[in-house]
């Protein structure tokens, strides 16, 4: 056997495909093939260019498509720029350079990265959110949103962040702070441009059933959409004719409300006050404002102040007093709540604070605690103090009450969402402008259709103004304009979209991304859409993922397209970090750059290493020692092949088992996107054939199959190889490896040898061993423990031996 190979030479041979790939395309549309969409979530152009976790995701998303082109997909994978935006403002301003130049460079920077990853990316399809061919059409979606009535403008107190110095979407505040640059975020009245995504709500939580998505996501939207039934009860006020409605999904309990607590925010809070109470409710009012509202959840200790009022059970006619707690929020529900305290964690903690009475009635086993040291929260048990609802199960009065409290007259049954409308101006200079128009006599008017794109004006400065208003604003010559209705001497709006307008559509534009007259048509939709398999980051479950099932439900809703679901699939990758968990920053110095690591060891050794990480879906440690390993393993493969494939080595029993369990373990583990699993398979048999080679050889079919396996891995190595086995088409025009379960099966067996039905040891017979043959074979293995007389030999055919000695 030919020990003497050509050594692997990764920088010839990646070039060499790259040039041949470039060519020869090898993904192409040949109109008869059945589509496959399988799309990244596009990156947003950093100064920083991309690390090599941002590197995995498109790894991940390459091996899929390349996957699915070898089950004779015509497959669509594209990449684009979603360069509007804070990022890359604040970037901008920080470089102190314009915006419009440091993203060209940026996107420049990136994709050159991008591209020595060597994924079938289609860049004549390539989108950049910033370029006014494509924000047309964002902006057309705004116009056609105003039309139908979901953009309105409201004046309102809005998430204001004072360092980005804008509004941001209740979306984007994670935790009080800004989802951007992490600062506190406060409030602000302004103005606002409002999308109504909560028109969508009940269709966006319905619709999650069709999703193969992971149910974290789908719980994250579930629980972020927040829908829950209930009633709403009025209340009197003691000696007075005004009326405060709660809401509340517990009206099992109202027997057991024993106080009733206002937003310090709603209308009456004021009013109920009485000549000794005055002062301090004033006071309390006045603290909360100051509050912002994550202090506002975040508060160890419940506060609250007596109105001095009193309201009356509608129920049973019980007087219970009023409180203000900034535990109520304002803008959920009603902002006025019952409490009942035995079962409630935060009426219980107000109760015993305040010494409020606590009355039980829900008995968890039957019969009532005596002293309750915390709110028994379920609605599971039997109702006692509830007067003619004793005796019911709670659980099914929590169904029936609300239409119960509706039939007796003071209340109704009610459904609430704690989705909100989405806040869509921003108040920066680098996003596309909101195609409105201010006329005096006809109100906002739409910039019309055909006029689209408005172009963003050139500015002076850029910067955030911090006034409310954005830098646009400056520019006079901009802002005055005609009032497209009537003609008449008109302003601009001057608030720009947030940069998840485009993202919330992008997709759609890939497909037909120099329609001139159209955001796509609608053969192509039809033909190319929706996204089969979508691949990113989960930190944009309440945020992307929700602002795209939106965009594509209304624009299925006004026939752009005809589906209203825009991905099909979603894979969510986890996270590369630095040491420790951290993750990857300028600032934490931990940032590492896959260029170095591509020029060392090639694109195929980082490809592999990728995901050989870790799980793709966890966190992974990134260290960059493993990727020797991975090298050795590619060199080790190129060595076998190059000294096997002109041996002409028949193939054995052993062989054609081995290829079948090798396509078989490949497939299963893809399939389920056990990737990294994928990788130490490969290893494993890897070494099993080496094995196998310096005894009796490997035989051509073998080395064939193993290098269709690996071609989405690692595409460079595999098209060599492939050529080195003697093809002059690509690897890619080959069909993925089938199994077949029999030829995988062991020809032998292990079997459980047993004297009087306690095993005693193992023995490895022939499948079709005859029954003699079987239990000589057994005997043999426990021949030590054979001491008397043999009574009777059982054999069950591939499962056990058993002798019964006396
Ligand atoms: C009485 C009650 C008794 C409640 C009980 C709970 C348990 P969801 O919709 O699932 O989040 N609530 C209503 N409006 C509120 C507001 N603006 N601020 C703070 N809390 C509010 O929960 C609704 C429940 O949260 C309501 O049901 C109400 O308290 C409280 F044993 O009413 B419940
Ligand atoms: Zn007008």
């Amino acid at each position: 056997m030919s020990q003497t190979t050509v050594p692997y030479n990764h920088r010839a041979v990646e070039q060499k495909w790259r040039k041949v790939w470039e060519d020869k395309p090898i993904n192409v549309n040949d109109g008869k093939k059945p589509k496959y969409y399988c799309l990244d979530m596009f990156p947003y152009p950093s100064g920083n260019g991309l690390h090599v976790g941002h590197w995995r995701g498109y790894v991940i998303s390459d091996v899929w498509s390349r996957y699915k082109l070898m089950h004779g997909y015509y497959v669509i994978h594209p990449m684009g720029w979603d360069a509007f935006g804070l990022p890359a403002e604040n970037y901008a301003i920080k470089m102190g350079v314009h915006p419009e130049k440091s993203t060209a460079e940026n996107i420049r920077n990136i994709k050159r990265q991008i591209q020595e990853i060597a994924a079938i990316y289609d860049w004549d399809m390539e989108v950049n959110t910033t370029d006014p061919e494509f924000y047309k059409w964002t902006q057309w979606i705004f116009v056609k949103m105003f039309k139908a009535g979901l953009a309105y403008e409201k004046e309102m107190p809005i998430n204001w962040c004072p360092s980005c110095k804008t509004g941001l979407a209740n979306e984007e505040v994670v935790n009080g702070k800004c989802e951007r640059c992490g600062a506190d975020v406060t409030k602000k009245n302004l103005k606002q441009w409002m999308l109504k995504i909560t028109k969508y709500a009940d269709r966006l939580l319905a619709d999650l059933d069709k999703l193969d998505w992971p149910e974290k996501v789908k719980k994250m939207q579930t629980d972020w959409i927040g829908k829950s039934n209930g009633a709403e009860v009025n209340f009197k006020v003691d000696g007075s004719d005004k009326e405060i409605t709660v809401y509340t999904t517990r009206p099992d309990t109202l027997h057991g409300a024993t106080f009733m607590v206002l937003a310090p925010e709603h209308a009456l809070a004021k009013e109920l006050a009485t000549d000794e109470t005055r002062a301090a409710v004033e006071d309390y009012i006045y603290q909360s404002s100051l509050k912002s509202s994550v202090d506002r959840l975040q508060d160890k200790e419940k506060t609250g102040v007596f109105t001095g009022s009193y309201a009356i059970n509608p129920l049973n006619g019980a007087k219970v007093p009023i409180w203000l707690s900034d535990y109520v929020l304002a803008d959920y529900g009603t902002g006025a709540i019952m409490c009942v305290p035995a079962h409630d964690d935060r009426d219980f903690e107000f109760a015993k604070k305040f010494n409020i009475p606590i009355i039980q009635v829900i008995a968890k086993d039957g019969k009532e605690i005596e002293n309750m040291t915390e709110a028994y929260t379920e609605a599971k048990g039997i109702m006692i103090n509830s007067g003619d609802w004793n005796g019911m199960e709670s659980s099914v009065l929590k169904k029936e009450a609300p239409e119960m409290i509706e039939k007796m007259g003071f209340g109704k049954k009610t459904t609430n969402y704690k989705l909100r409308d989405w806040v869509f101006s921003r108040q920066r200079y680098w996003g596309e402008p909101i195609p409105i128009v201010h006329c005096p006599d006809c109100g906002a008017v739409p910039v019309p259709e055909e006029e689209l794109p408005l172009l963003l004006p050139e500015v002076e400065s850029y910067q955030p103004t911090g006034t409310g208003e954005s830098p646009l604003a400056d520019i006079t010559e901009w802002v005055n304009t005609t009032c497209p209705c009537c003609g008449k001497p008109a302003k601009r709006e001057t608030n720009t979209m947030p940069q998840w307008a485009g993202s919330s559509w992008y997709f759609l534009r890939y497909v037909d991304n120099k329609n001139k007259d159209e955001l796509v048509s609608r053969e192509k939709a039809d033909k190319y859409l929706p996204v089969d398999m979508y691949i990113g980051g989960v930190e944009h479950a309440v945020l992307h993922l929700l602002y795209s099932r939106f965009y594509t439900k209304f624009l299925y809703d006004i026939g752009v397209i005809d589906f209203d679901e825009p991905f099909t699939k979603l894979f969510n990758q986890g996270m590369i970090t630095g040491k420790n968990g951290i993750k990857m920053s300028k600032s934490k110095g931990n940032v590492v750059s896959p260029d170095d690591l591509v020029r060392d060891y090639g694109c195929d050794s980082l490809r592999l290493y990728e995901l050989f990480v870790g799980p793709p879906e966890l966190d992974s440690e990134w260290d960059d020692r493993g990727i020797d390993g991975v090298y050795r393993f590619i060199t080790r493969f190129w060595n076998l092949v190059m000294s096997q494939k002109d041996a002409d080595v028949a193939e054995t029993k052993e062989l054609v088992k081995i290829r079948h369990k090798l396509v078989y373990d490949i497939t299963q583990r893809l399939e389920s996107f056990s990737l990294n699993t994928v990788i130490s398979g490969f290893m494993e048999y890897n070494n099993k054939l080496i094995d196998i080679s310096k005894k009796g050889g490997v035989d051509k079919k073998t080395l064939e199959t193993y290098v269709l396996l690996l071609a989405p891995f690692a595409p460079h190595i595999a098209e060599e190889l492939w050529s080195e086995l003697g093809h002059d088409t690509s690897v890619f025009a080959e069909r993925w490896p089938e199994y077949d379960k029999d030829a995988m099966e062991d020809d032998e067996v292990e079997i459980a040898v047993q004297i009087n039905g306690k095993t005693k040891g193992v023995v490895s017979i022939a499948k079709d061993a005859s029954k003699e043959d079987a239990l000589a074979a057994g005997k043999a293995a426990i021949a030590d423990k054979l001491t008397g007389n043999v009574i009777k030999e059982i054999y069950v055919p591939g499962k056990i031996i058993n002798i019964v000695m006396k």
